[in-house]
């Protein structure tokens, strides 16, 4: 989809004199308070957030799935949606791809395409737990972990076959999710298998280039739903600390049990420099794969506070995580679902940056329960949906880019261009 940036500048002037308003009420009470607005709005333009290749079309879920027409077809249309969205928000400037439901076939093209749209290729992602056509061993019973031999070494193969089309295209990443693990109690011998899928990333680890990362992603359950080898933060750590400082966990929201203290499991990773990865969406019951901040919008401003707080924080040397939104539904168009998402996850970061650390720290050695609730709570209260707007407006986004994703009836161009009922790979 071309979006000319006349379209862009047509739909700002509409709403800039409101937005002006706004932002002046916002900046003079910012101002009062004592934060820098300019540096603010600097940090903001700067977050970028992956979209991953398998959100871009209806999810659905194992009891239906309810496309909504004009989905892309290929990797090609792929790129060309997630385009779209930067334009739209200038923070969508990074894809995540999952091999092998996007191979990309002429790697030089596609790059090419990627930066004809300002894309740059994130972190690659593997896929063992799903039988390809004609694959010889089955991931039935595990990949990594599996205790055949053969299907360890098929699976080891599948991740250095990804990491190759990483470097093509310029990744600096593998994320390995497993699937791995049981289904009933007594299928599975947990040390052994623990130490199997160690085994099969150490070779996989040795076949990582010396700049890249490995992103060793952890969750509780499904599709097992006994067990499964990587279950928490704590698999997942113990493996990276074994296999080296290339090796890092990554969180996804959506992959703990209801009321786990996840912003805490963030400041202990990043307290261990093995924080590499961040997973975004949001949860009622489970990994439902809700849009982030939909559900608990506290929860992931407390989850900001910890990263902002420990990035910044000098006396840390965690690198900056790759963030990614990880969430596909059936119900929402998914390009509007994406924009969505961004904006929560930027409102979440800009008010983490208004909290005082310095107050907040003094407050905590004094054991001042009340205002350290009021540092944090006054951060998260305020309305910073001017700041996020104005850093949009000054990368050249829209101001509105759902509004103006319907003013330009994306969808229904989508449609004309590539039909209603489309295929597209996805979760
Ligand atoms: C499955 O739960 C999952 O959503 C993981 O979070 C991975 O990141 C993603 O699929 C793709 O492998
Ligand atoms: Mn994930
Ligand atoms: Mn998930």
């Amino acid at each position: 989809m071309n979006i000319l940036p006349g379209q862009i500048n047509g739909h700002n002037d509409l709403l800039e004199k409101k937005h002006r308003r706004d932002y002046q009420y916002l900046e003079n009470k910012l101002t009062d308070d004592g934060h820098d607005t300019e540096e603010l709005v600097r940090k903001i333009k700067a977050l970028q957030v992956a979209i991953p290749s398998w959100a871009l079309g209806t999810g659905g879920t194992r009891f239906g799935r309810f496309p909504g027409g004009g989905e892309p077809r290929n990797l090609e249309e792929k790129i060309g949606d997630i385009g779209t969205l930067h334009k739209l928000n200038r923070s969508s400037g990074a894809i995540s791809l999952h091999i092998p439901w996007d191979i990309p076939d002429d790697p030089k093209a596609i790059l090419d395409l990627a930066k004809d749209n300002d894309l740059v290729f994130d972190a690659v992602n593997s896929n063992t737990f799903q039988d390809q056509p004609r694959q010889a061993h089955s991931y039935k019973f595990g990949s990594l972990a599996h205790t055949e031999e053969a299907i360890r070494d098929r699976s080891i193969a599948h991740n250095l076959e990804v990491i190759k089309y990483g470097e093509l295209l310029g990744s600096k990443s593998l994320t390995v999710w497993l699937a791995d693990g049981t289904c009933f109690p007594g299928q599975q011998n947990f040390r052994k298998a623990f130490m199997r899928t160690l085994e099969s990333l150490q070779e996989i680890y040795a076949g990582l280039p010396h700049d890249w990362k490995m992103l060793i992603e952890y969750k509780p359950y499904e599709p097992n739903f006994y067990s499964t080898v990587i279950q928490d933060w704590g698999s997942s750590h113990l493996l990276a600390g074994k296999l080296g400082n290339r090796a890092f966990s990554l969180v996804d929201l959506g992959h703990h049990l209801p009321n786990t203290n996840i912003e805490q499991i963030v400041a202990l990773l990043i307290m261990e420099g093995k924080l590499g990865g961040f997973h975004f969406n949001d949860s009622k019951y489970g990994d439902d794969d809700l849009t982030v901040g939909s559900i608990k919008p506290y929860q992931l401003f407390l989850v900001f506070n910890e990263l902002v707080e420990g990035i910044e924080n000098p006396a840390l040397s965690n690198p900056t995580p790759a963030w990614m939104i990880d969430a596909s539904h059936n119900v929402k168009d998914p390009l509007e679902d994406l924009l969505q998402s961004v904006e929560a996850i930027k409102i979440a970061y800009a008010r983490a940056l208004l909290v005082k650390q310095h107050e907040l720290e003094e407050a905590r050695e004094q054991n001042d329960v009340v205002k350290a609730q009021e540092l944090l709570q006054n951060a998260f209260r305020t309305d910073v949906r001017p700041l996020v707007a104005e850093a949009r407006l000054r990368s050249t986004g829209a101001l509105d880019p759902v509004g103006m994703f319907r003013e330009l009836a994306i969808r229904q161009q989508l449609i004309t261009e590539r039909g209603h009922k489309t295929i597209s790979t996805g979760l």
